[in-house]
């Protein structure tokens, strides 16, 4: 276990890191970026040490992947003990228990007491191409409607899905058709305001889908329940239950896209339970296995099952190794009561939040639930302009300061928060702290 502390050893990034990205260069495709070019040789709880001894902050958990801390111990042990037995056989052709469990442990977790079958797969991208494989399979219908800002992944029929073309989409066309776009209930940029946001965004989603696209020839809509990538944008109170039931009532697949939303992030197991909703189908990822590959579809046992035998899976997909990491996961989470958690951190991230934001004036709004937190950077807190050169310019001081931060949003201005919950209170403040002193030498 690496000490709980920030350790400024050289600039950042040092000459061992530099030297690396060099051969990074030469070796690995210009297409692969890296945010924060510092490598890493250990991690552990809320701390990453880097190849020449930095220790940095982490509040990016490896894009919501390590929840549970980075190395945490029980995960450790339960992937060593699994690599030692098997580390794989293909569960379509030799089963074993530990998918099964996984499997379990979804139906009784995803919301909704309703019977509910899984399948398990390798990234998020493959739960979202499985989710509309299975819709269309069950309705017997071909369109997906999708929403602004929304992000599903880089395979071609995600990539149709994600809204943002510049770098997911530019020049990697043509995209899988049958896919259309709404606007999303964003609050802080309604054209007329917050208040109506919800209703208005829903009677243009409503009016959309049935002028252009036909209500019966929807198999599913989806939608994250907080957007990730595309700016952490959390939907007008009433919005997701409002599309949520409009899907019911015309017999399309509601599908919640957890990936990055879901197992204890936002404060609950997942987003959907806020809104009271429970999706059809439910794609989970990242924070389920602690920084193992796993990706998940959960959903009603009557459309999962619609689909004949061999019709899903994947040579890797619910791989042991991956699966016991998740199990341990999953027992960590409760054990250690996360979903709390992330609560806690919210009430020790908003009101340093709302300070930088009265203090420098470039914040324009402050959102989020649990341990998934951003705040908005605008250059005219009237006009709401977009201000990405200050993002960098933060992202780049917190760097160089020892703090692992991400930016996100269709704009690029958007400043994302997602630590580990394992990270201390003591780490949390140091890191926030550093994002304090970031701004003040960036704005
Ligand atoms: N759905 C909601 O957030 C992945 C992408 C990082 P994969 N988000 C991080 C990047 O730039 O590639 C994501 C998500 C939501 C689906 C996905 C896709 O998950 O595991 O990256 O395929």
């Amino acid at each position: 276990m690496l000490e709980q502390k920030r350790v400024l050893a050289t600039s950042i990034p040092g000459p061992k890191s530099q030297a690396l990205q060099q051969r990074k260069t030469a070796a690995v495709s210009a297409g692969v970026g890296t945010g924060l070019p510092v490598y890493v040789e250990q991690a552990s709880g809320g701390i990453l040490r880097d190849v020449d001894g930095n220790q940095l902050i982490d509040f990016g958990s490896g894009i919501a992947v390590t929840t549970v801390g980075n190395g945490n111990p029980r995960v450790v042990e339960a992937v060593q003990k699994q690599i030692a037995d098997f580390t794989h056989t293909c569960f379509m052709v030799t089963p074993y228990e530990e998918y099964v469990l996984v499997a379990e442990a979804l139906a009784e977790l995803t919301p909704g007491d309703h019977e509910k079958r899984s399948a398990l797969f390798n990234s998020g991208s493959e739960a979202v191409e499985n989710a509309v494989k299975v819709a269309r399979h069950f309705t017997g219908r071909q369109a997906v409607v999708a929403f602004d800002h929304a992000y599903h992944g880089r395979t071609n029929l995600t990539m149709a899905l994600t809204a943002k073309s510049m770098p997911y989409k530019h020049r990697f066309g043509p995209f899988a058709s049958e896919v259309y776009r709404v606007p999303m209930a964003y609050p802080y940029r309604w054209p007329t305001g917050p208040e109506a946001c919800a209703e208005e965004a829903f009677e243009t989603f409503t009016s959309m889908v049935h002028a252009q696209v036909g209500e019966s020839n929807t198999a599913a809509v989806i939608l994250e329940p907080i957007q990730g990538e595309g700016g952490f944008i959390v939907p007008a109170p009433g919005f997701v239950k409002m599309v949520a039931d409009w899907c019911r009532d015309n017999e399309i697949l509601f599908i919640a896209d957890e990936v990055q939303s879901g197992f204890c992030r936002t404060g609950d197991w997942f987003a959907s339970e806020h809104e009271g909703v429970v999706p059809d189908l439910v794609t989970t990822a990242k924070g389920i296995a602690g920084g193992m590959p796993l990706a998940a579809l959960t959903g009603r046992a009557d459309v999962m099952d619609a689909i004949h035998t061999g019709g899903l899976g994947g040579t890797y997909g619910g791989n042991p190794v991956a699966c016991a990491a998740a199990l341990a996961s999953i027992e960590t989470m409760k054990a250690d009561d996360l979903c709390g958690r992330a609560r806690e951190v919210e009430a020790l991230f908003r009101p340093r939040l709302e300070a930088l934001a009265s203090k420098h004036g470039v914040i324009g709004d402050i959102r989020g639930r649990g341990a998934m937190l951003a705040i908005e950077l605008v250059s005219d807190l009237e006009r709401k302009t977009p201000d990405a050169d200050l993002a960098g310019r933060v992202n780049k001081a917190c760097h160089e300061r020892g703090l692992v931060t991400l930016t996100c949003g269709t704009f690029g201005n958007v400043f994302r928060f997602l630590p580990p919950l394992s990270s201390s209170d003591e780490l949390l403040s140091e890191g926030l702290d550093v994002l304090e002193e970031a701004f003040a030498a960036s704005v």
